[in-house]
């Protein structure tokens, strides 16, 4: 039966590599998976996510920053994941609209009713299954980010937005505890993997 799980968390956290890591576990399961990202997933999206990443760019206002990352969510529903779930495949997604409510919402402090209307308007029902928290104190994570090179424009922000987008996330998971399973991202690869393996075996006992 087809899943859709998205991995989410704050900068450097660890995201993609759980993501691959996931992803080979579900194979070697003999399933059939589509891995994708978020901002991106298509060619007009990933356009999207350069103009929304770009450091050195002209800076979006927080509303085009909003409608640009639904523009993008709009053509990757329709051209990847919706198909993809159609054909009974797994997609695993390196973020989704939870990160919307974490960075725009809870960082940026845009109305949330807002993102629900926008949420409701380019997803319809469309929901993860799972939604899979990678949390850290962003300061391990921004570490992490740090150590691979230059920065985005996401990259850049104070501290104290890195706190607002944990707590965020956090909130979303006491309001929501049935959407996510979170993880301590602050421990080693191998612990984290062990974790993600217990939540694999998980899905396919169900
Ligand atoms: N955004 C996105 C919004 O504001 N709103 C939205 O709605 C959406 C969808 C996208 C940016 O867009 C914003 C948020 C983001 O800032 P991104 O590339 O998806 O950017 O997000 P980043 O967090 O910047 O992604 P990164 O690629 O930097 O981080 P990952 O994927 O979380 O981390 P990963 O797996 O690449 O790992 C980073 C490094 O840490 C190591 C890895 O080997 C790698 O070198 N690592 C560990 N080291 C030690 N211990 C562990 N447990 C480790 N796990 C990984």
């Amino acid at each position: 039966m087809a899943r859709f799980i998205t991995i989410e968390g704050g900068e450097g956290a660890g995201k993609s590599t759980a993501q691959q890591f996931l992803a080979s576990k579900l194979i070697s399961m003999g399933l059939s998976v589509t891995l994708t990202r978020e901002p991106g997933g298509t060619p007009l999206a990933e356009e999207l996510r350069q103009t929304l990443l770009n450091p050195h760019g002209e800076v979006p206002v927080e509303m085009a920053e909003l409608l640009l990352l639904f523009a993008a969510r709009a053509q990757h529903i329709a051209e990847v994941i919706k198909p993809a779930l159609d054909r009974g495949e797994w997609v695993i997604c390196d973020r989704f609209t939870d990160a919307t409510y974490a960075y725009q919402g809870g960082a940026r402090g845009m109305s949330v009713e807002v993102i629900t209307q926008l949420e409701k308007m380019v997803q319809g029902a469309l929901q993860p299954h799972q939604v899979i928290l990678l949390d850290l104190p962003p300061e391990v994570g921004l570490e992490r980010a740090r150590a691979r090179g230059e920065l985005d424009r996401f990259e850049r922000e104070p501290m104290a937005f890195y706190e607002r987008v944990r707590s965020g996330y956090l909130g979303r998971v006491r309001t929501m505890p049935d959407r996510y399973t979170v993880i301590d991202a602050s421990q080693d690869l191998q612990g984290v993997e062990d974790q993600l393996e217990c939540v694999a075996q998980g899905w396919l006992a169900e």
